[in-house]
């Protein structure tokens, strides 16, 4: 969500919610985003001049998107050709690189079973092969250009290559194009400033 508001040069200030202290189910948090979850956001000038909170990364870019006009195409086909590569991102690579990077990562010492990890990385790994194919021969997930879809997909990628650290094990080496996509996106300026190397 910073990556669109910097992207689209809107003002915006961050209130951080600590996981540790469990901020995520204070009654304030949860009139904002009953899932508990981040990212939400509330956007004072919302629709009719109204306030509008919003959760869920998707309905937040798509709603920053149509608000400014930017980063979604405007011609019916190729807006559904944005959402749905952005809906490939909610429901496929956050769900499943998630589920990978806490068995890979986060609870590496709690089982012996290989089972959860595996299937993860295979799921991981299909998903990078849908994204190598669509990837080669254009920059970004549409062939117009940079869109919220590519901020919804490629900090996913970033963190599966650098925090997670496992672009050996996934494969890098055969994912040429995910990995040129990876590295032109962390040169975007809006990105270095969220997210500086
Ligand atoms: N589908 C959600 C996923 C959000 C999500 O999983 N957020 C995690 C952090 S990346 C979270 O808030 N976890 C806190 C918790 O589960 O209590 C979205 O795209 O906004």
């Amino acid at each position: 969500m910073s990556i669109a508001l910097e992207e689209m040069e809107l003002p915006w200030e961050e209130q951080r919610v600590e996981f540790s202290s469990q901020n995520q189910f204070t009654p304030e948090f949860l009139s904002i985003s009953p899932n508990n979850k981040i990212p939400a956001m509330i956007d004072p000038d919302g629709p009719g001049g109204e306030p509008i909170a919003l959760f869920e990364s998707g309905a937040i870019l798509l709603y920053l998107a149509e608000k400014t006009g930017r980063f979604v195409p405007s011609g019916a086909a190729e807006r559904y050709q944005c959402i749905q590569w952005l809906m490939f991102q909610m429901g496929g690579v956050g769900p499943m690189f998630g589920q990978f990077g806490h068995f890979h990562k986060f609870a590496r010492d709690e089982t012996t079973d290989p089972y959860a990890l595996n299937r993860y990385l295979d799921e991981t790994k299909r998903l990078l092969s849908v994204l190598e194919k669509r990837l080669t021969g254009q920059d970004y997930l549409l062939g117009s250009g940079y869109s919220i879809a590519d901020m919804a997909v490629f900090p996913w990628i970033n963190t599966l290559f650098g925090f997670y650290e496992a672009g050996e094990m996934v494969g890098i080496s055969d994912l040429p194009a995910v990995d040129a996509y990876w590295q032109r996106c962390l040169q975007r300026p809006a990105v270095q400033r969220v997210m500086p190397a």
